[in-house]
């Protein structure tokens, strides 16, 4: 039985590696909606699938996507099931070692508004940089407000996509 749903949160999920049983990158995506569902979260909106050039050392590129969340759990609880969705998720064996974890959940917004802790920071450090990120968030939850800046997820994207065309 779910609780009251008191929190709202902007979730960020992304996958560059193929799943031996969902397969590639887009289809972890969707597996991961339905896992979020299946752990009692109540899903609002997902964005469409996008696939975005690598930031950082990997070649591979990314399925992105964004979901908004409704849920009693309070910013730790989530975090403690996202883990547990993305351990569940990104433990491939290969041979006799694990190997690389296939799905990132990120928290980017809450309803409640910031949180700081060492294991969390909300909203997300690095979400006002991140295409891949704002671009599906402005999809399903383009007038949220960023309680750092104050300024909407489309203020946010239109101010990055100005400030560097290539990204
Ligand atoms: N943590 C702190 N705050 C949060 C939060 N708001 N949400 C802590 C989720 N986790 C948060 O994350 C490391 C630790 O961050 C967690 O243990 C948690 O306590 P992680 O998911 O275990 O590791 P990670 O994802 O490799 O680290 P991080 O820092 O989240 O990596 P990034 O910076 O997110 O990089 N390029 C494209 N195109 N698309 C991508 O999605 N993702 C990454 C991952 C790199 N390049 C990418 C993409
Ligand atoms: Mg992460």
């Amino acid at each position: 039985m779910r609780g009251y749903l008191t929190h709202r949160y902007l979730i960020a999920l992304g996958s560059n590696v193929r799943h031996p049983r969902f397969g590639p990158p887009r289809e972890v995506l969707a597996a991961a909606i339905e896992a979020l569902q299946d752990a009692g979260l109540d899903v609002e909106a997902v964005s469409r699938v996008i696939e975005t050039p690598p930031l950082g050392p990997s070649r591979r590129r990314y399925a992105n996507a964004a979901a908004v969340l409704e849920s009693s759990l309070d910013p730790p609880e989530l975090l403690d099931l996202l883990q547990d969705i993305e351990s569940a998720f990104g433990r491939i064996r290969r041979g006799a070692r694990w190997g690389a974890r296939v799905l990132d959940l990120d928290i980017v917004l809450w309803s409640g508004g910031a949180w700081a802790e060492p294991r969390l920071i909300v909203p997300h450090p690095q979400f006002r940089a991140r295409t891949f990120v704002l671009a599906p968030a402005t999809q399903i939850a383009s007038d949220w407000r960023d309680p750092i800046t104050g300024l909407t997820l489309a203020q946010l994207q239109a101010r990055l996509t100005r400030a560097d065309p290539l990204a």
